[in-house]
């Protein structure tokens, strides 16, 4: 049986190209058509099929080395069928190539180089297959943060981004509105020195349409008040595991969750939605799922923790990590972002004291919290240091007025004081 070299064919005016991978190994039986490297240019990537089937004898290359067009791949001994086939005809293997690019690019007319399979003008690393999986999915590839060595996109991640529903092509009409628009400036920033433009994140993207409508929609006033935690504080600190004696480590935000819920009952135009103003329909909720703020390297996440009403300050606190880990990781269904009661910013513990949050329509309200402080605090006729924690309310003042916020306010103030820590952490 022949011998046959399979060598790098026509890729385009590209020349010293570097190999990534090699998807094959010594031994192995390989049939036409089958990926046998990928090229990665610093445009984008390709893998390059072998266009004769057989069993490999010898690879020539090694991940690193640059290859050009002619430069020898790997030998196999060809197949029965093949030596067959080689005799009558010789393919020509930039037609193999050429079939990739079409699968990458339907709609291309032009030469089938890696540079074709660069969409939107910007480069991608996946591998063909990935790349069709996202095309038949309808999503661009070049939206997609790739989780991979220099940011290659896999299938999962496609799966991610699908999933937490990232895709443009499914934001909303206003979302392409709000992404041109743009405040017209009478100067270029580079007249000024030097400048880079990057890429909005995704989730950025996302939420946008959302920020702009809730912000210019809703009439949003912030209340903001300063709560006395430190009896809660000390018995947070004394909690310790019933079975191990050791101490637990459970976060405020459990005990302002849980706060929060009590208020809510006693306060229901907090955990409401206006279903339409003009025929002056509410909806009152009678679930207690409290959206928490994430933040992630990819943006603001909002998912929900459900049925806070019914767990305990340890379930909660378990609960809340996990959740802010799988919006981390990108781990998300985006369900878990839907029906929500109110939403609860944390920025505790990063810093600050006071801030105005936007409102998380449709829901009606949204509870910020800053970082609690050691205070001098005049307790009757004594100067004393207490711990205090800034909240700042955001609310729809459609539906609820001012002074129905301060009194939710205080009652979540009462909600975090020493008797409820106890009630709260049963
Ligand atoms: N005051 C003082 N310390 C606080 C605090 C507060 N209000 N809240 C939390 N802390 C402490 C925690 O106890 C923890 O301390 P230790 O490390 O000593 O245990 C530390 O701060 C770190 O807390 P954390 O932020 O990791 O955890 P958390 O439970 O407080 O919050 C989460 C979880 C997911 C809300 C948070 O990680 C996060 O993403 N916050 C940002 C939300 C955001 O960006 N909001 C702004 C949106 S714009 O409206």
């Amino acid at each position: 049986m022949a011998n046959i070299d399979i060598k790098v064919p026509n890729i385009g005016d590209f020349k010293n190209v570097e190999i990534i991978e090699i998807l094959v190994s010594d031994d192995q039986e390989i049939k036409k058509g089958d990926s046998i490297i990928t090229l990665e240019s610093d445009k984008s990537s390709v893998e390059v099929p072998t266009n004769h089937s057989g069993r490999i004898i010898k690879i020539n290359v090694k991940v690193g080395d640059k290859v050009s067009e002619g430069d020898l791949i790997l030998k196999i001994e060809a197949s029965k069928t093949e030596t067959l086939k080689t005799n009558k005809k010789e393919t020509n293997i930039s037609k193999e190539i050429y079939k990739i690019s079409e699968k990458v690019e339907d709609n291309s007319e032009n030469r089938p180089t890696i540079q074709n399979i660069t969409t939107n003008n910007k480069s991608v690393l996946a591998s063909p297959k990935v790349r069709k999986f996202a095309r038949e999915l309808g999503t661009d590839i070049s939206q997609i943060s790739g989780s991979e060595r220099l940011g290659r996109v896999t299938e999962e991640d496609v799966k991610n981004f699908v999933k937490l529903g990232l895709n443009q092509n499914q934001l909303p009409k206003n979302n392409e509105e709000i992404q041109k628009s743009k405040i017209k400036i009478d100067y270029e920033h580079s007249e000024f020195g030097e400048i880079e433009v990057k890429d909005i994140p995704r989730i950025k993207k996302l939420a946008a349409p959302h920020l702009v409508n809730s912000f210019n929609t809703i009439p949003h006033v912030t209340h903001h008040d300063e709560i006395d935690i430190t009896e809660m504080e000390k018995f947070r600190n004394s909690l310790t595991d019933h079975y191990t004696g050791e101490k637990l480590k459970i976060t405020p935000l459990a005990f302002i969750m849980k706060a929060l819920v009590i208020a809510l009952k006693k306060f229901p135009s907090f955990n409401s939605s206006i279903e339409d103003m003009k025929e002056g329909k509410i909806t009152f909720k009678k679930y207690f799922h409290v959206g928490i703020a994430v933040d992630t390297s990819n943006g603001l996440m909002v998912p929900k923790i459900r049925e806070v009403d019914k767990k305990n300050i340890q379930h909660l606190s378990k609960e809340l990590k996990e959740i802010a880990q799988k919006c981390r990781d990108l781990k998300i269904d985006k369900k878990e972002f839907y029906g929500g009661s109110m939403t609860i910013s944390s920025l505790g513990g990063i810093g600050g004291s006071f801030f105005t949050p936007i409102i998380n329509y449709p829901e009606v309200a949204i509870l910020g919290v800053s970082k609690s402080n050691k205070k001098q605090i005049l307790l009757g006729k004594e100067f004393k240091i207490r711990t205090i924690l800034p909240i700042s309310l955001s609310y729809d003042h459609r539906i609820i007025d001012g002074a129905e916020a301060a009194r939710f306010c205080n009652e979540i103030r009462d909600n975090l004081g020493k008797n409820f820590a106890f009630k709260l952490a049963i």
